[in-house]
């Protein structure tokens, strides 16, 4: 991972051995927002990687925009437990039951922040072309108080988050490369005063998987 801002308030990015898991993560504070962040935190990680490729039912959802269907510009797969329906841009997601590696996944990041989360979206950017669009993860099915834990795996990606009231003299964005195995978690309110992206790469050739763990509110 590499942080294209100087935003940290902890150690400078490259301040620590490269190989070594961070095991406090650094903390990125802004008005409205909290981001704690834990490079290169999954051991194994491209083992990983290739089990969740291999063993997650992948979708290619559709989105309809003025009257037009488009593909999504990536492979996605909602996954949780019973009754944790959710939709977003209009997909309404048929839920999959948690497959065994992402299971593992899921028990290790609840162990590390200590949030039980019941759902997870998955999305496979099969190359640079693949993106996701500015959004934040506001839904009203989700939590608002709950974090959400985004893990990486694969080729590394620019994630971008902006303000959503932009106005001269805003709060600049943050602009940060997500690498295999890095953890970033979103903790409230971020979603409600940001959004976030995973801007087009046309030179990237390789695939990236993220998995974003969520808690659906539920009955
Ligand atoms: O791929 C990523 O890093 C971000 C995924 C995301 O923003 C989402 O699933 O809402």
């Amino acid at each position: 991972m590499s942080l294209q801002l100087n935003l940290f308030e902890g150690p400078a990015p490259g301040s620590q051995p490269s190989a070594a898991p961070c095991p406090r993560p650094e903390l990125v504070r802004r008005p409205g927002l909290r981001l704690r962040f834990w490079p290169g935190w999954l051991s194994e990680a491209e083992a990983f990687a290739a089990r969740v490729r291999g063993e997650v039912p992948w979708q290619q959802e559709s989105i309809t925009l003025w009257g037009r269907t488009h593909p999504l510009p990536r492979l996605t797969c909602w996954m949780g437990d019973p009754g944790c329906a959710y939709t977003y841009s209009g997909v309404r997601n048929r839920i999959e039951p948690w497959t065994p590696a992402v299971q593992r996944l899921k028990d290790r990041v609840e162990a590390e922040i200590g949030v039980r989360f019941n759902s997870l979206l998955l999305n496979r950017y099969r190359n640079g072309r693949d993106r996701l669009h500015w959004h934040a993860d506001d839904e009203p099915e989700l939590d608002p108080w709950a974090p959400i834990a985004s893990l990486s795996l694969g080729s590394s990606r620019s994630f971008r988050l902006r303000p959503r009231q932009c106005r001269a003299g805003d709060l600049a964005p943050l602009a940060f490369e997500l690498g295999m195995g890095d953890l970033l978690v979103m903790d409230p309110p971020t979603q409600a005063h940001w959004q976030h992206q995973v801007p087009r790469r046309l030179r990237i050739e390789d695939e990236r998987i993220n998995l974003t763990f969520r808690v659906v509110r539920q009955g």
